[in-house]
């Protein structure tokens, strides 16, 4: 595998965040993606997002699978923790260290291949948990690092680039995450940078588990005639129900949502995510109308890009399983295990 160091010097006169770091410490090892592929694009969005956000790059731990896109994050924040995990298995690991350090900002990144077809089961359990994460497909409806087959989100009846037509159904993972309840549920594009960086600043700071699906045209396999996942298609068939901004603010802020209007979404962690509505009947935060909204406009060849849904008050697995604030990872033995007694008593009980 190629592998280019970046120079780490820095121009004293590059700009900082709050907490000091200027855009390219958010930055990782030079990308091998082919040009033009739309996951690189993607990566610089994270890149924009996390600088934005004064996230302390060594707060983020960032795992995916296997494929092109989860290559990526070789490719950003290269002074944060790192995992590749087994094709499809991203989110099970993810869970897992979620769980023992509660403390850092959890990013999966994967590909369509990745979550819609071996790790499918994976995508649907971290959903029903609610696990705390920004979960990003970087959607190009083909398997790009094994050259090319069809994956299962690519539509019926598009053809691959030596000329075959896909017979199988697609499944859509935005349709998907809406159904099974997940709390943040949003669709971009590569190539719409102003749009997709706030959808990934309100996924990253939602508590709970935020599904970010972008349509990410691979140019070696899936960018031609024939592909709905290509830049000609989406630019041509792309509806975008809103436009956001995401504010950072600690003092809560008034909600207020009026057609025409904006709405203020205020995070739990104190994040809120204003939402400019273009088209007046969209509401962002009834999970029923999202979903009838997308599967109209599906059926109607358009891709609906935005944020989709959002519940404000969503609780995640931490939540659900009433674990303590501290992550377990700084807990003593002492407080780790309740000992012989303890052990006794729920045996006896047992009894
Ligand atoms: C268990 C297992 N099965 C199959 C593979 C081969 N394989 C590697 S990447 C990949 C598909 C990747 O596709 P996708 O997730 O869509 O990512 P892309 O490369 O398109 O970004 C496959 C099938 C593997 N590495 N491991
Ligand atoms: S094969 Fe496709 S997905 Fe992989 S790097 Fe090239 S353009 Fe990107």
């Amino acid at each position: 595998m190629t592998w280019i160091a970046k120079p780490r010097l820095h121009h004293p006169s590059l700009s900082r965040n709050a907490v000091g770091y200027t855009r390219r410490d958010y930055e990782g090892k030079v990308s091998t993606l082919c040009a033009g592929c739309g996951h690189d694009s993607i990566s610089a969005a994270i890149i924009q997002a996390c600088w934005e956000l004064d996230i302390e790059p060594h707060r983020v731990a960032k795992l995916s699978g296997i494929g092109c896109s989860s290559k990526t994050p070789d490719y950003f924040l290269g002074n944060s923790h790192g995992f590749n995990t087994v094709h499809g298995r991203m989110p099970s690991v993810l869970t897992g260290a979620n769980l023992a350090n509660r403390g850092l900002t959890y990013l999966g990144v994967s590909g369509d291949g990745d979550s819609a077809s071996i790790g499918m089961g994976q995508f649907v359990h971290a959903i029903r948990r609610g696990v705390d994460m920004a979960y990003i497909v970087e959607n190009n409806g083909v398997y790009g690092l094994t050259k090319g087959q069809f994956s299962a989100t690519a539509d019926q009846g598009s053809v691959s680039k030596r000329g075959v037509a896909n017979s199988d159904a697609p499944i859509d993972l935005v349709g998907l995450a809406l159904q099974l309840g997940a709390t943040y549920v949003a669709r971009g594009f590569s190539g719409d940078k102003t749009q997709l960086v706030p959808l990934i600043k309100g996924a990253l700071g939602h508590r709970g588990v935020a599904i970010l699906d972008v349509i990410s045209p691979c140019v070696a396999f899936n960018n031609h005639a024939g592909s709905t996942k290509s830049y000609d298609y989406v630019r041509e068939h792309n509806d975008a129900v809103n436009r956001l901004d995401v504010i950072e603010g600690r003092a809560a802020i008034a909600v207020d949502y009026a057609p025409g209007e904006a709405i203020d979404v205020v995070q739990h962690d104190g994040t809120v995510l204003r939402l400019r509505k273009l088209d007046p009947d969209y509401d962002p935060t009834d999970r029923l109308a999202a979903m009838a909204y997308v599967n109209l406009h599906q059926a109607r060849g358009e891709v609906v890009t935005g944020l989709l849904h959002v519940d404000p008050a969503a609780a995640d697995l931490h939540g659900h399983l009433g674990t303590v604030a501290t992550p377990l990872n700084q807990l003593g033995v002492a407080e780790l295990c309740p000992g012989a007694a303890a052990l006794e008593k729920i045996n006896a009980g047992l009894r």
